[in-house]
């Protein structure tokens, strides 16, 4: 798709945010080698695309729901770095004040609900997001992202169910990266053509490339634009890759997929094809892009140094509802 030049500072800052996203990500897999970070991990870095190309069609006061792979997300939707960071750290300067760590970003304020460790478990709460939504006639729309692992569980068909049936303003982006921990999808039971599973629900369905953040933007603006006007629920599948392992607990490459696939999806890197697109159409070039670099590195290196000299929960809080206001 040829880039429109009048959208050179959209294209920028979708270029930034995947950027920050990867660098970001990279620098929680240092500090959790370290020790800095405690409990569960789980990195993005592939499918950067997928969170920032979606997250740019919503307005802020829209809901937004994903699964514990989700530093992208709570950071495209405005959670700032140092938050993110601090509770990643568990410290008390952290989104969630240091209480849910990596897998339990939170965020009311900016429509960002969560961070959820139960597979699945997440998706009827956006439909009921969406409910609330459609009953009050604010026009807002509630996003669920879950795995293609997370289609095996059964309140994902019933939530499809009732969102189809009740007309939710809710879209349902599954992020297939082709593996649900070490089980690769070919083997795994189920049948994973999964749009084609919308039309049992009579619901409108996508497949797109999830390496492409312009196409997920695109398909997800339908989805945004069919919710909002239409009050109707849209399922998304968007392939896509990670390149490190499920959780910080398996190697990169694992026992369940090849070096040589790792390489040939590396290939396709979406930040790479971003920057290839955007110097072809003389919309950044090689100086400008290093600048991004090192604004995004200069970021994050603040971030570090928050997390690491922020206090600690007090232990006497410890059963306060930091939600409660
Ligand atoms: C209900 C439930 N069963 C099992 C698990 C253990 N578990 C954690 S992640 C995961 C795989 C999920 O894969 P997928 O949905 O494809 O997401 P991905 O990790 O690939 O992003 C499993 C089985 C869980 N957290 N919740
Ligand atoms: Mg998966």
């Amino acid at each position: 798709m040829p880039l429109d030049s009048a959208r050179g500072d959209f294209y920028r800052q979708l270029y930034r945010q995947m950027l920050l996203v990867r660098r970001f990500e990279e620098k929680a897999g240092e500090a959790y080698a370290l020790g800095k970070i405690g409990g569960f991990c789980h990195l993005y870095i592939g499918q950067e695309a997928v969170a920032i190309g979606a997250l740019a069609a919503l307005t802020e006061t829209d809901y937004v729901f994903t699964s514990y792979r989700e530093h992208a997300h709570a950071l495209a939707r405005g959670v700032s770095s140092r938050a993110v960071m601090a509770e990643l750290y568990g410290k008390d300067t952290g989104c969630s004040r240091g209480r849910g760590g990596s897998m339990h970003l939170f965020d009311a304020s900016k429509g960002f609900l969560g961070g959820h460790g139960i597979v699945g478990g997440h998706i009827p709460l956006a439909a009921g997001a969406a409910f609330a939504a459609k009953s009050r006639g604010t026009q807002q729309v509630a996003v669920c992202f879950f795995g293609e692992a997370a289609v095996n569980i059964g309140s994902w068909h019933e939530t499809l169910n009732m969102a189809a049936l009740w007309k939710l303003p809710a879209i349902f982006l599954c992020e297939n990266n082709r593996y649900g921990m070490g089980t690769a999808l070919e083997r795994s039971a189920a049948v994973y053509d999964i749009a084609e599973r919308a039309c049992a629900y009579d619901m409108a369905a996508e497949t797109v490339n999830g390496m492409d953040v312009l196409a997920v933007h695109d398909a997800m603006a339908r989805a945004v634009e069919r919710a909002r006007n239409e009050q109707l629920p849209t399922l998304l599948e968007v392939r896509t890759y990670r390149y490190m392992g499920h959780s910080m607990a398996d190697p990169i490459h694992g026992h369940y997929r090849t070096k040589d696939e790792l390489e040939e999806q590396k290939a396709l890197d979406p930040i790479g094809r971003l920057a290839g697109q955007l110097t072809a159409a003389g919309l950044a070039d090689s100086a400008s892009l290093d600048g991004v670099e090192a604004h995004v590195m200069a970021e994050i290196d603040d971030a570090l140094r928050f997390a690491d000299e922020s206090p600690d929960p007090e232990p006497g809080e410890l059963l306060t509802n930091v939600y409660a206001d």
